[in-house]
């Protein structure tokens, strides 16, 4: 697609594009010129304001395509329909459970769609540039600390098989084929449009909440687990920067700090004039297994090669989470409800 004065427009096509990574990803690429495709769940373009919430301010600036993740077939038509440059899987089952019901799922959509998504790219456009979605998580039992782009995989959940699994498809994609295809493995990264069930969302939302007299405790797990937090807005940054290079390589991208789910509950309170300890406490449902080994990355590579780094602090990313939960609740008290059990 070209534009007037006949400059190329690059196209883009996100996978993800309801979730949080891919709405900022969606902002940050319709602001440098792109033309913007995501891909999504039929279900989805059904119940608009529940399901593309994150999306709302820019559905009239990029086109929606639906298809599953779990579709060979949905996948190749739609990119053989839109013929991006540019295209960013993220979707993904994201939650870190260790619950057994949820390991097949999990294993079977980011596996497999990450796969279909490959060969689909390799047959219809082989040129394009490709960036995949890797955790942190694939450290798990890290063997050091910090950890870097050659700390070895240990992963301990379904969740980080899984993308130790996505990672290699896309390093052997880019080895057998030539594709270009790049892997960031990001640390834990949030937001305003942070899903409510991940903890630093629910820190907020229930500050907010409490705050408001609609909620009065907040039940958590393990308070001294520490995580490697950064803005999404950064990371999406990131990921951008990797596909603009001369080559195809694999980035740590990280805050290079940890703090403890305690340390975010007392600044998260504190920035609303409350004491965290007289609202929090713990719930053994929300515990996790062993979590002994500190996940904390080193990000030098993506420093020095893409001249990136995170702009937002730890203090400023509490904020504008607690900031923006207490506009939203002030206006819809009622999403209280919905939220249902936070895990
Ligand atoms: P979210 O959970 O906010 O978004 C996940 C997205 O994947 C949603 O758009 C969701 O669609 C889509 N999706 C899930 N399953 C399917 C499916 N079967 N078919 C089609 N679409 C599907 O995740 P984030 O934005 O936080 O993360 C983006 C990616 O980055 C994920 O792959 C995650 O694992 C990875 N990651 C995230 C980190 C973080 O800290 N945020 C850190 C490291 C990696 P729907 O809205 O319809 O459910
Ligand atoms: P994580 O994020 O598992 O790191 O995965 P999450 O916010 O769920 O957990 C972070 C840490 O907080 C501890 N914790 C709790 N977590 C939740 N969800 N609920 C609680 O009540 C609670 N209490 C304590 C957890 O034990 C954990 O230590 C995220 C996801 O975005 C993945 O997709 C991504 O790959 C990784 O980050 C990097």
């Amino acid at each position: 697609m070209g534009d007037p004065q006949g400059f190329e427009m690059k196209s883009a096509f996100i996978t993800g594009i309801t979730g949080q990574d891919g709405s900022y990803l969606a902002d940050f690429l319709l602001e440098k010129g792109y033309n913007v495709y995501g891909f999504v769940r039929r279900v989805a373009l059904e119940d608009e304001r529940n399901r593309l919430g994150r999306i709302l301010h820019i559905l009239d600036d990029i086109e929606l395509v639906p298809g599953s993740l779990e579709s060979f077939p949905s996948i190749y038509k739609a990119i053989s329909a839109v013929r991006p440059d540019e295209i960013y899987h993220l979707a993904a089952q994201s939650f870190v459970s260790y619950r057994f019901e949820d390991e097949f799922s999990t294993l079977q959509s980011n596996i497999s769609g990450t796969h279909y998504i490959l060969s689909a790219v390799k047959d219809v456009v082989p040129h394009a540039r490709f960036y995949f979605a890797a955790s942190s998580e694939m450290f798990g039992k890290a063997s050091e600390v910090p950890q870097n782009e050659d700390t070895p995989f240990h992963p301990r959940s379904s969740y980080g098989i899984s993308k130790v699994a996505g990672f290699h498809l896309a390093q052997n994609y880019r080895e057998a084929y030539e594709l270009f295809a790049c892997n960031g493995i990001l640390y834990n990264h949030e937001s305003p449009r942070r899903g409510f069930e991940f903890v630093t969302r629910k820190i907020t939302s229930h500050v907010a909440m409490i705050k408001l007299g609609i909620a009065h405790k907040l039940e958590l797990g393990n308070l001294d687990a520490r995580r490697d937090w950064g803005h999404a807005r950064d990371y999406v940054r990131a990921m951008w920067l990797m596909l603009q290079q001369d080559k195809p390589d694999d980035y740590v991208i990280c805050s290079g700090e940890t703090h403890s789910v305690e340390a975010f509950c007392q600044k998260a309170f504190a920035t609303v004039g409350l004491d965290y300890q007289d609202y929090v406490h713990t719930n053994p449902r929300f515990y996790r297994p062993s979590e002994k080994e500190l996940l904390v990355g080193d990000a030098s590579k993506a420093r020095s090669r893409l001249g990136w780094k995170p702009v937002v602090r730890f203090d400023g990313l509490v904020e504008d989470m607690v900031k923006e939960d207490l506009k939203l609740f002030s206006s819809r008290p009622d999403l209280r409800a919905t939220l249902g059990p936070i895990r």
